[in-house]
Order: C-alpha cells, then structure tokens, then sequence
C-alpha cells in the first residue's frame, strides 16, 4: 500500500503519521533497503528512526495546541497572555494591540523551544524571533534541524488570522550540529505544514507524500483529517497582494498588476483581489480557490520582499509544490534556493500553475509568455498556451502524489 492511501479522512493526525512511518518502514525493509537514501525519516535505525520524526512531530502538535488556545483567550484577565496596564497607553486601543501581539508572540516562541528541546529530537533550531539559531545542548540532541515562525500575521488584532509556519530537513552534517544544518534549500525538507488559527485550527501537512488537511476536534483536542488530498486548483480567479503599495512595486509588478486586471481568470471569470495581511491566512486561501498569493520587492522598506525563505517562504513553497501549485521569486524556483543567512528574505508569488507562470513571465525572459509590452504575441501565445493546457487537463484535475513523482517533486524523497 502507498502511503498516501493510508491517508483516510477522519484518521487523527497521529494515527496519519504512525501509518506513513509504517508504510515507510515496509517499503524499506521490502525492497531496495540498501540502496534508497531515506530522507524522509532515518536511515539508520530502521522503527527507531522513524519514530523519532513522528515523536519530533508530535511535540509540534503540541505547540500548535497550546498555541492556538492562547491566542484565543489572548487578552481575558486571568489568561496566560494579558498586557501590563502601565505598559498600554489608557484608552490607546490600537497600541494595546499591537503590545498584546507581542506579549503573544514571546510567549509563542518559548511554547515552541520548549517543546522542541523537550522532544529531544531536534539538534538546531532556528525562529524568526531569534537572532541567531538555537544548537540544542548535547545530552538533548536529536537528529533533525527545524526552522519555524511561531507566530506570523500579527499585524490584525490577536485571534484573527494568525498561524505558525514549520519545516524540518534532517541534519547534514555527521558530527556537532551547527548552522550549516539548516542551509539547506526547501526542496531537502522532510517534513513541512502551516497552522492556522481561525474559526478553527487548520493544519497543512506534508512529508512528502502530497499535503493534507488536518482540523482541530476541540471535543477530542486531536487534529482529524479531513483532505486527504488537497490539490490546487491549475487556475482560479483571485489575486493576493498588498496593493497600498503599487507605486513603489517596480515596473514589471506594476504591469503584471495591470494585465492581471484585464484579463479573465482561465475559466473566464473575472479577477477579484483578496488580501488579509497573514500569508497563512492568504496562502490558505489559495489553497482552496486557486489563484496567486504574491508579496514583491518593494521601496517602503522591503527591497527584497518581507517573507523570509528559510522558515516562511520555503516550507510554503514545499507545501505549495506537493499540492500541484508553484512557487516562485519571480525568477528562481523558491524551493531550489540555498538560503545565504537564517533570516534571508525573498520575493514570493505562489500558488495556481497558470497564475504564477502569468506573473513570473513579466520578469523572467525565459519564461514562457515574456512581457506584454515588449511582445507583440504575448496574449496570443498565452492563450494557445492555456488551450493545449485544458486539454490536457484530466477530468477530475487532481494530480496524485504519485504523478508528482515524475516531476522530480517528490522523487527527492524516495530516490
Ligand atoms: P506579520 O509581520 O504581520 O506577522 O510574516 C510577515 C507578515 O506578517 C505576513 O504574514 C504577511 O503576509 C505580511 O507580513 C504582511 O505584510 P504587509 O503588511 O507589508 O502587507
């Protein structure tokens, strides 16, 4: 049995997870043992090392949970997370806010150390609310390097729209653990997800066996799965992206904006514009109706764009990639990129095939469409491009986890 068909909607995320390490196990033992390099979970070790990710996840499970629970009673007096009143300025509700965000924020960072030290399965750990990376003392070490953002989308008032964004890539090098553990580019993770905590607590999984959705049962306090298979669509119809600042996106954003506009979305709806301001948030859209998610380079102080590879832009990028979708700076693969610092920032357009290829052709000569205004055939190819695409396209337009294999997607993780 594939793993993925060990995927059964209403399995608990931990039932999921000790079923993939099985299947995993079998596979190894059955076959090729010697000769795949298993990336995935150990490769010496054989059950041990499988465990050790499923116990290095479960921990994540558990900060996810407390997480979440905190940012939803985040403020009520009596709660773990309250503002100091000689902190807040009297009736200046926008900046309690903002100091209630941050008392969040440390407190979800620590949630995380602590239950990634504790799980003694990890060896490096690096937070986008610390400096520098976390080299777990000796006696606790394990075998995995984990990137994370505990806490992302704190620009809204807290418990609205807020998530947390993890990766995990297996450690390189064979001695002490060190930074060069985690310089690693996306395409190496073992494992990757987002959790959002909105109405309920969502959490999009992978370890490299197509994504799946899990929902938080608060009866229970067990995420269940209810995706399978999530899968995005080839093309939607809605864009996302911070327009406040169109005059300082560079020329190609501005007329990739422009044509955007104008043209219908593949299926011939018209465009609409969704931006919340939380890329969990705005990516988990996308997720579910298509369309591109995009944060550019910009000069109100974004240069490089805001989101950082390494634990926001790559593991999305992971994600994105095992659900059918792309990711791109505009001219790279983002899930190719070797990240140059822990805390490096990329441009990000990510989501449908056809959205982010239509983007991306305004900055990347080779790409398939080249820029509007330079190209006098540019819709013209485009059109015919997305003709032969929709008869292509099979009915149900749900690639598998294992059509993603031939694309090299995944073929990463099973040799
Ligand atoms: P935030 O700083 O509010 O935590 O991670 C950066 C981020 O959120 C993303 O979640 C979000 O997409 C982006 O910033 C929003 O930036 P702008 O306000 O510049 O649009």
């Amino acid at each position: 049995m594939e793993p993925q068909e060990a995927a059964v909607e209403g399995t608990t995320l931990s039932q999921y997870l000790l079923n993939v390490a099985r299947e995993r196990v079998n596979s190894l033992e059955g076959e090729v043992r010697h000769s795949v390099p298993d990336t995935l979970f150990a490769k010496r070790g054989g059950q041990d090392g499988v465990l050790d990710l499923v116990t290095l996840l479960q921990s994540i499970k558990l900060a996810i949970k407390s997480v979440g629970s905190l940012v939803r009673s985040a403020g009520i007096p009596g709660s773990g997370v309250t503002v100091p009143q000689e902190r807040g300025k009297e009736g200046d509700i926008a900046n309690g806010s903002r100091l209630l965000c941050q008392e969040l924020n440390a407190h979800a960072n620590q949630i995380w150390i602590n239950a990634l030290l504790y799980s003694q399965r990890s060896c490096v750990l690096v937070s986008e609310e610390l400096p520098d990376p976390v080299i777990v003392q000796e006696d606790m070490q394990g075998k995995y390097a984990v990137v994370f953002d505990p806490l992302t989308g704190l620009s809204d008032p807290p418990a609205q729209n807020m998530g947390a964004i993890f990766g995990i890539f297996r450690q390189l090098s064979g001695g002490n653990p060190g930074i060069v553990d985690v310089m690693q580019p996306a395409r190496n993770l073992v494992a990757a997800g987002y959790a959002l905590y909105g109405a309920c607590t969502v959490l999009m999984f992978s370890a490299g066996y197509g994504a799946q959705q899990f929902v938080l049962d608060t009866s229970l306090n067990e995420f269940i799965l209810t995706e399978p298979n999530v899968t995005l669509p080839y093309s939607g119809a809605i864009y996302s992206i911070n327009e406040g600042y169109a005059a300082e996106y560079d020329s190609e954003t501005q007329e990739m904006l422009k044509c955007l506009k104008a043209e219908p979305a593949m299926d011939g709806r018209s465009r609409t514009c969704r931006y919340i301001g939380s890329m969990v948030a705005d990516i988990h859209r996308t997720f579910k109706k298509g369309g591109i998610f995009m944060y550019p380079p910009h000069q109100r102080g974004f240069p490089n764009g805001r989101l950082k590879l390494l634990y926001e832009a790559g593991p999305m990028a992971y994600l994105v990639s095992q659900a059918g979708g792309q990711a791109s700076t505009g001219t790279e693969h983002i899930i190719d990129i070797v990240p140059d610092s822990i805390h490096t920032r990329v441009p990000v357009f990510l989501g449908s095939e056809d959205d982010v290829n239509f983007a991306t052709g305004f900055y990347n000569k080779k790409a398939p469409w080249g820029r509007s205004d330079q190209d006098p055939m540019f819709m013209l190819r485009r059109t015919l491009s997305r003709e032969e695409k929709k008869r292509e396209l099979p009915k149900s337009n749900t690639p598998r986890a294992s059509d993603v294999v031939d694309d090299g997607i995944i073929a990463f993780h099973i040799g």
